[in-house]
């Protein structure tokens, strides 16, 4: 299904003019910089923040939905970047908020949660003012994944490559060039979150992970600081918070608790 969507979006902005205005975009943001910078100043894993309307296993998160609000909400109560998503069929995204609020005013990085299957996506996210995207190694073969790496690298933009489980993280620790690991604690064919998965992970790859001087995110289900602290303590330098922080009435204050 996503196939279709992108061809349909590229028969209406071909490649080469996504390339073209990608090239006229508002200037890439660091992202790394931004999640090291956090990490140093505060001790505890850098915060990048989501901002979904709905998710596939809740449904719908939040009625009165205004992105630019959110996003300055969780500037404003310190989270280091802001996570996206742009998937329109099971999120209820889409690229407009991810441009308005990076037109708003708001300074964190931004990354694009999009499924990403052809280049064309990034072009487009970057066109759109993404500073980071989301490669997810249960989508992307080897080859894909290699080339999408080129064009992140190319464009300036952070690769944030998902894993779910031990053959994944092995697949991308052979790469070049991978920076930044994502671990769900959710799986993406049954929805069931298990935050041992981040921790299991790190006990067993850490060590390489470490060595390579990469920095990993430990994704989804985290709800209170005790579920922040036991990642950390897996070894992970930075959280991706969406849900909790969604539903709550006031999505800034809900940083802090
Ligand atoms: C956030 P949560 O449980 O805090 O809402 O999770 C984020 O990890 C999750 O939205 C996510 C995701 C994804 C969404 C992780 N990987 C891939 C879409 C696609």
């Amino acid at each position: 299904d996503k196939e279709v969507e992108v061809s349909q979006r590229k028969a209406k902005k071909p490649l080469r003019s996504v390339m073209e205005s990608s090239e006229h975009a508002p200037p890439v943001r660091d992202f790394m910089g931004a999640l090291t910078a956090a990490y140093n100043r505060n001790g505890v894993p850098a915060l990048i923040a989501e901002i979904k309307k709905a998710s596939p296993s809740r449904g719908v998160l939040r009625e009165n939905f205004n992105p630019v609000e959110i996003a300055q909400a969780y500037e404003e109560n310190g989270a280091a970047c802001i996570s996206i998503l742009t998937d329109e069929k099971h999120f209820q995204g889409s690229f407009e908020n991810l441009e308005t609020v990076r037109n708003s005013g708001v300074k964190c990085p931004l990354l694009c949660k999009e499924f990403v299957i052809d280049a064309w996506q990034i072009y487009y996210a970057r066109s759109k003012g993404a500073d980071a995207i989301l490669l997810i190694a249960a989508v992307l073969p080897d080859l894909d994944m290699k080339y999408m790496l080129r064009v992140c690298k190319s464009l300036g933009m952070t690769a944030l490559i998902e894993v779910h489980d031990k053959r994944e993280l092995d697949r991308v620790l052979k790469l070049d060039g991978v920076e930044l690991i994502g671990i769900n604690n959710r799986s993406l064919e049954t929805f069931v979150l298990d935050t041992s998965n981040t921790r299991m992970l790190m006990e067993k790859r850490g060590d390489i992970i470490r060595d390579r001087g990469i920095m990993v995110v430990g994704e989804s289900g985290l709800f209170t600081p005790d579920d922040v602290a036991y990642v950390q303590n897996a070894g992970v330098s930075s959280v991706l918070v969406g849900e909790s922080l969604i539903k709550a009435e006031d999505p800034g204050r809900a940083i802090a608790g």
